[in-house]
């Protein structure tokens, strides 16, 4: 058979429902195949970087890896900003370039280049994919094909890139399909003693804590975390990954900590004794700059599946590499130990009173963004997830959204890619079987795919789009405010936003603007008043608000702004 009609039903077997792309010469051929021989909806995107936020926003809502495709050239160079925070954030993604024809590639030539458009995306996406191959023989195909899609979800999900030429595309294959077989690790020698040593150790603890991060949703594990924190009565913080691995109803969810944490789940960490760190990475935005502090004098152990992602900043921990599915399951036949002394979560419980989220916005007129936040999920409860962007409105949104059960909160974590938000709904919606889904972007952030409105609209999705605009890029704003005596080069001085709402309206999609704290509750109401097509809410935020609290750089976890001053200027 041909093998772009091998590649397109090869996707249908292994249960792709949507493929993102932007055509290209160099991928008409599997365009034309998924088209002829597969019921999979191809997604024509505006920009491929919007293809491969898309695919990761599918990826990342459905666990099958998200598909993206792009031409060679400046297609292909496009996609890499979106396989990068795949990569970082370990989404399952596959993204297929086409090339130039055999004969064209320089090859060994001391030239730049042979074909039009010819460019070496496999030495460029070499660092930011788990695997990446260029298939030069036809017969190699269905091999490499198997192998990317069981590499995306195996161990510690990430993309693989596939460099497919035109004529291979265009040449016969042989027609036997290989079965996918995600790569098993199974239950490592130490797990039974690891888990006794924790058993006896949570035994004795006083002030216990659940680190839980973004690898639990990626070994499909939320379900299990919430068992084994029951089945030990042992509260629970997450990182900024982690924000939807517990509802916010429960009551062993704390919140979240880190730089921007919510303060009460800072101080937790400062008091816990022992700390059970579950798929977290522990980088600097969760831990601070002061990893001595972080550390203390606490047990702590960590269970991940990278052995290279523990004891790495944060050391002297009792480490077990294993996937987190294999470890809880183990623990949970284990004898139960409910966490008794009721002390520690009465101090949990009064310290998140006395340092309320919607607490940290003061002395500025306008929309509270953090109470906003609590709002708008209050009105979001049919949403599949929240879509968010990178920034101030980020932060708001992780300490602020009170998620429902099994509701979704996606965000670009480790590349911090602005821009991730308004592709990534769409791959979101469409992977949650088109149920609404909660877009929020920052004024800068939603400028850089704002084309991909007009996909919302070709495509007829429920995509609730709520734009933060403070009118600046407010997080590096907020930088320059404490590190640059408010020189606001590039952040105010010289950027502007257009009306969003009357862009909206120009892509017909219906949009308004609030201002007020007190138009909140009417226009929130209209962003949901017709639950099945998209609307945009632009918020009016005073340009001087700040992103609070935020972990003073340099000092304890515990001590954080505008409370506390940074002892040094952050790097990151
Ligand atoms: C692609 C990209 N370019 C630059 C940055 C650096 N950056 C991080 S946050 C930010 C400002 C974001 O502004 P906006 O989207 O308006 O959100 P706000 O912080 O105001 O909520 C910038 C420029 C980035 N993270 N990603």
């Amino acid at each position: 058979m041909k093998a772009a009609d091998y590649i397109a039903t090869f996707l249908e077997n292994n249960g792709v429902t949507h493929v993102f792309e932007l055509v290209g010469g160099m991928i008409t051929f599997l365009l034309d195949s998924l088209h002829q021989h597969t019921s999979i909806k191809i997604v024509s995107m505006r920009h491929e970087q919007g293809a491969g936020f898309a695919a990761e926003g599918y990826g990342r809502m459905t666990g099958i890896p998200g598909v993206a495709m792009a031409t060679s050239g400046p297609g292909a160079t496009n996609l890499l900003t979106a396989i990068g925070s795949c990569y970082f954030d370990s989404t399952p993604a596959v993204f297929i370039t086409g090339q130039v024809n055999r004969h064209e590639q320089k090859g060994e030539r001391s030239i730049r280049q042979l074909g039009f458009q010819e460019t070496d995306i496999v030495s460029m996406s070499r660092p930011i994919t788990k695997a990446v191959w260029s298939v030069q023989d036809p017969e190699e195909l269905p091999k490499r094909l198997a192998e990317a899609f069981a590499l995306a979800v195996s161990g510690r999900p990430g993309p693989v890139l596939l460099d497919i030429p035109m004529d291979v595309q265009r040449a016969e294959v042989s027609d036997d399909f290989f079965d996918i077989k995600p790569v098993a690790t199974g239950q490592p020698l130490e797990l039974a003693g690891f888990a006794e040593r924790l058993r006896q150790a949570l035994q004795k603890a006083q002030r216990p804590l659940i680190l839980a991060g973004g690898g639990v949703r990626l070994s499909h594990s939320a379900e299990l975390l919430q068992k084994v924190a029951e089945h030990w009565g042992t509260p629970v913080v997450h990182s900024l990954m982690g924000v939807d691995i517990l509802p916010a109803s429960h009551p062993l969810r704390v919140g979240m900590i880190g730089s921007y944490g919510n303060r009460w789940a800072n101080i937790a960490i400062n008091e816990s004794d022992m700390l059970i760190v579950l798929g977290s990475r522990l980088d600097i935005r969760q831990t601070g700059a002061n990893v001595e502090s972080f550390r203390g004098q606490r047990q702590i152990f960590h269970v991940d599946c990278e052995a290279g992602e523990m004891n790495n900043r944060v050391t002297q921990c009792d480490t077990l590499k294993c996937e987190l599915s294999v470890f809880i399951e183990e623990m949970l036949t284990r004898s139960r130990f409910v966490y008794e002394a009721k002390a520690w979560r009465e101090r949990l419980t009064m310290l998140q009173k006395a340092w309320p989220d919607t607490g940290e916005f003061r002395g500025l007129p306008g929309i509270n963004p953090n109470m906003l936040m609590r709002e708008l999920s209050a009105v979001s409860a049919t949403a599949a997830a929240f879509v968010v962007d990178v920034g101030q409105h980020q932060m708001w949104a992780a300490q602020s959204l009170q998620l429902e059960p099994g509701q979704r909160f996606l965000t670009s974590g480790g590349m911090g890619a602005m821009g991730f938000a308004l592709p990534a709904s769409i791959g979101a919606c469409l992977g949650a079987d088109r149920r609404p889904v909660v877009m929020v972007a920052g004024d800068g952030g939603f400028q850089l795919n704002i084309q991909e409105l007009q996909t919302i609209v070709g495509n007829g999705l429920p995509i609730k789009l709520v734009v933060m605009n403070n009118l600046c890029h407010g997080m590096v704003r907020q930088f320059q405010e404490s590190y640059f005596k408010g020189r606001y080069q590039s952040t105010l001085w010289g950027y502007s936003a257009p009306n969003f709402a009357a862009v909206a309206g120009a892509y017909g999609i219906a949009a308004e603007r609030v201002e007020l704290p007190t138009e909140v509750p009417t226009a929130l109401g209209r962003l949901w008043g017709n639950p099945s097509t998209p609307y945009l809410l632009e918020v009016m935020l005073d340009t001087r608000a700040n992103a609070y609290p935020k972990m003073a750089f340099g000092r304890a976890i515990s001590e954080m702004e505008p409370l506390a001053t940074p002892m040094d200027m952050e790097g990151t």
